[in-house]
């Protein structure tokens, strides 16, 4: 029986030697240690030996069975090592494939620049004011001083809606409607979509946007103006930027100016771009008119402002480097690409 029991276990090692699957070895312990193995017979038939024989063959009957169930847990280790390598191999990702690269989109120029210009004047401590792009004749026009008989009040320059109400062909508008809501001091800024019933050329669209901006509060005066600007300006165009003030004409602003920025590009020898003269014209300002400020209920003898008033796009063009205004609204993705 000895010579048996050594050959269960050099069986049992032979089989788990070929055992591939967790399944073989399910076998193997079935086939070596279940009910009907031939270990289990041994163990069965014992007791019909002496009682001394029986202890020792019952000791080495257990520690071959002992030693068959090290091999299975043994081999048990092994195949399972193998599933989880396996299975790391099939889950695995080669970081060092090329990955599927999309195609992102991006902000329009304009919202670009808008943001761009938001910007410096909320570090300045303005806010954004919105309004309605559909807005009444009296904000639009009456309020900010426009004479009856202004040109800009006519069919021809104005999409009107009814009689009392149009498309906006400014966003002070927006300005008048804060002076109505608000009591000084008012900072701020107002971008927005702006219509005129122009016929489109390289310089001109029916829709464009402009950026005003408001500034009430006890004592302003020109120089601050001038000064809040000139920070926009070097900001916008670089730190070495000149700025340069001429006067002009607004209903809503006396006095009124028209602001020059040193060009750019030339630094303002004249080139191209400033058409040979070194400036280039960006934005019209003034100090408030005491009509529009009374709109709202503010005590003009009090309090002083001043406004602003730019073109999104002809900034955009100028910094950008863009020669026609429809580009922007020609949706061509080979156009728009190229600012991303
Ligand atoms: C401009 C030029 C000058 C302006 C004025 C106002 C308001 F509502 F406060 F009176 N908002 N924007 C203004 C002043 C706009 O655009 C060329």
């Amino acid at each position: 029986m000895r010579e048996e029991l050594k050959s269960i276990l050099e069986k049992a090692g032979e089989q788990l030697k070929n055992a591939v699957n967790l399944s073989d070895v399910e076998d193997v312990r079935v086939k070596m240690l279940g009910k009907k193995s031939p270990l289990t017979d041994i163990l069965r038939s014992m007791g019909k030996l002496p009682h001394e024989e029986r202890k020792a063959l019952g000791l080495e009957a257990n520690q071959v069975r002992d030693s068959i169930e090290e091999l299975i847990q043994k081999k048990l280790a092994v195949l399972r090592g193998q599933v989880r390598e396996l299975k790391f191999k099939q889950e695995s990702v080669d970081v060092t494939e090329p990955g599927i690269t999309r195609d992102l989109g991006a902000k329009h120029l304009i919202t670009q620049t808008i943001d761009c210009i938001s910007q410096i004047f909320m570090a300045m401590g303005f806010s954004i004011a919105e309004g309605p792009e559909v807005e009444t004749v009296f904000n639009n026009f009456d309020a900010l001083n426009a004479p009856k008989n202004h040109p800009s009040r006519d069919l021809t320059d104005t999409f009107y809606i009814t009689e009392n109400t149009l498309l906006r062909t400014q966003t002070s508008p927006v300005q008048v409607r804060t002076i109505m809501a608000q009591e000084p001091p008012i900072k701020v800024i107002s971008p927005g979509r702006c219509f005129r019933s122009d016929s489109p050329d390289a310089t001109h669209s029916p829709m464009f946007h402009q950026i005003e901006g408001l500034l009430v509060d006890e004592g302003v005066t020109m120089t601050d103006l001038k000064g809040t600007l000139d920070v926009m300006a070097k900001e916008l165009f670089g730190k070495e930027t000149r700025t340069k003030f001429r006067p002009h004409h607004f209903p809503f602003t006396e006095p009124s100016a028209e602001m020059d920025v040193s060009c750019f590009k030339c630094k303002g020898k004249g080139c191209n771009i400033c058409k040979g003269t070194g400036w280039i014209e960006i934005l019209g300002c003034g100090m408030v008119h005491p009509n529009v400020l009374s709109v709202g209920g503010i005590d003009t003898e009090k309090y002083t402002g001043f406004a602003f008033g730019m073109g999104v796009e002809r900034i955009a063009m100028l910094r950008y480097g863009v020669d026609d205004i429809r580009l922007f609204y020609d949706n061509d993705l080979r156009f728009l690409k190229q600012f991303k």
